[in-house]
């Protein structure tokens, strides 16, 4: 036990009307909606890196969290008490699931073979803990952006030699999550991109990410890990132009390679935001070519052009995204993490749970407002009525491929009248997701 979350008890429901800050007032996890608990529908997890592994610091000042097992070198002895830490915390939040990077829960390494070996260390050990805590994985993944060895690409590297420690941590890392049960392996690219054109080959970066991301599923199938592997969009930051920008443009890339049907996505709102999409237009792409995998529900600052990975706390946002998750039928391997990343003057074991029992209770309170608009089905009613007309006639026709252009034109040559504009409906439809938004 690490101690240092010793003062918090475990946290409990208590229901809306609690005052308690150190209580759920939502998240009652086996509340059944639709079938299931909430617990099962929402699949939450708690993330290593913002939490356990990051002390304050900014790009203006040191740390200021005092965390006791951030103080010294990254050492085995550290790497076990953040391993402790992390687990007691899980523990008394009580979350069904928890994510980390290789680099998150290994000792720094000097050298690929001491990073085979502190890695497989720390591996032995979180699957002692686990044996021990209700905890389980929801995803791993490897952190290839953050070493200098990765400051012009990871996969996307122009040397090969770079790309050759990708694999090795990649299939590292994805071997330990197939050990540790993990439900998925997700690829963020942080630094799959470019900063300049000036001195970027952008179709060999391409045809590299394309071949390492083969690389991976191949792997995948060797070893037998039957969960997903998920890239996870984002436009830009810390690289200027990002080759998975948004859910579209993965879906082009993995349909140019090939892999549609081996890899989806997780999406992260605030990656959406960036990329100039609201959160549920990056669901709903996803569901529409089948590639929806996971969520990092972590919300932006309006105002900030940069990812701040905060806990969730806005009701319609997520209302809205999780009516579209429920409609493309909910979490399967996937679930929900926020990154859950406090703010720097936010530097007592308390501000941990506050974040995460915020996030928790909205997402329960969303998911319910989801399953109400859901069982109305006043919005999909409306949707549904809207597109009533490809069902029979030339619309029919056209989608099955039996009318051409020619057919199209003459049938409306034929009419004598243009079609009559049909409202929209928008604010009708807005009314509606305001009333069930409580
Ligand atoms: C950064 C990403 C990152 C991924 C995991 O913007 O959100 O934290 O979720 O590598
Ligand atoms: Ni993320
Ligand atoms: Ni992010």
């Amino acid at each position: 036990m690490s101690g240092y979350f010793d003062h918090i008890a475990p946290i409990r429901y208590e229901g809306p009307d609690s005052n308690n800050p150190l209580a759920f007032k939502f998240y009652d996890p086996k509340k059944m909606v639709m079938g299931k608990t909430i617990e099962e529908h929402l699949r939450v997890a708690v993330c290593y890196w913002h939490n356990f592994c990051w002390d304050g610091a900014d790009v203006f000042g040191g740390g200021t969290f005092g965390r006791p097992w951030l103080s010294g070198a990254n050492n085995h002895q550290a790497a076990e008490a953040k391993l402790d830490a992390a687990f007691d915390f899980f523990d008394r939040l009580g979350q069904p699931f928890f994510c980390f990077h290789d680099t998150d829960v290994m000792a720094e390494a000097q050298t690929p073979k001491e990073h085979v070996e502190n890695f497989a260390e720390i591996v032995d050990k979180t699957e002692a803990k686990m044996a021990n805590s209700k905890t389980k994985l929801l995803w791993g993944t490897a952190n290839m952006f953050s070493h200098p060895r990765y400051m012009a690409g990871a996969s996307t590297n122009p040397n090969p030699d770079v790309v050759e420690f990708c694999a090795l941590q990649v299939k590292h890392c994805l071997e330990a999550t197939h050990r540790l049960d993990g439900s998925g392996y997700v690829l963020w690219g942080g630094r799959e991109g470019y900063d300049t054109i000036l001195n970027t080959d952008v179709r060999h970066e391409m045809d590299q990410l394309g071949r390492f991301v083969s690389m991976v599923v191949e792997h995948k199938h060797k070893i037998g890990f039957k969960g997903d592997i998920w890239i996870e969009p984002k436009p830009h930051e810390p690289t200027k132009h990002q080759y998975d920008r948004d859910v579209a443009t993965v879906y082009g890339f993995l349909k140019t390679y090939g892999l549609e049907k081996e890899v989806g996505v997780n999406i992260e709102p605030n990656h959406a935001t960036l990329a100039g999409h609201n959160f549920e237009h990056e669901v709903e792409m996803a569901n529409a070519f089948g590639i929806f995998g996971s969520i990092d529900f972590n919300r932006g600052d309006p105002q900030n052009g940069w990812d701040t990975d905060q806990f969730p706390n806005d009701l319609r946002e997520n209302t809205m995204a999780l009516y579209y998750i429920l409609k493309g039928g909910g979490f399967k391997n996937g679930g929900a993490n926020f990154d859950a990343k406090v703010r720097r003057q936010s530097c007592d074991a308390e501000d941990l749970f506050h974040a995460h029992i915020g996030g928790m209770d909205l997402l329960a309170r969303a998911f319910i407002n989801a399953a109400e608009l859901i069982k109305t089905e006043k919005l999909s009613s409306f949707v549904d009525n809207r597109y009533a007309g490809w069902t029979s006639g030339m619309g029919a026709k056209m989608m099955a491929g039996e009318a051409s252009l020619d057919d199209m034109a003459e049938a409306a040559f034929n009419k004598d009248v243009s079609p009559a504009p049909l409202s929209g409906r928008q604010e009708y439809l807005e009314n509606i997701v305001t009333q069930y938004t409580k």
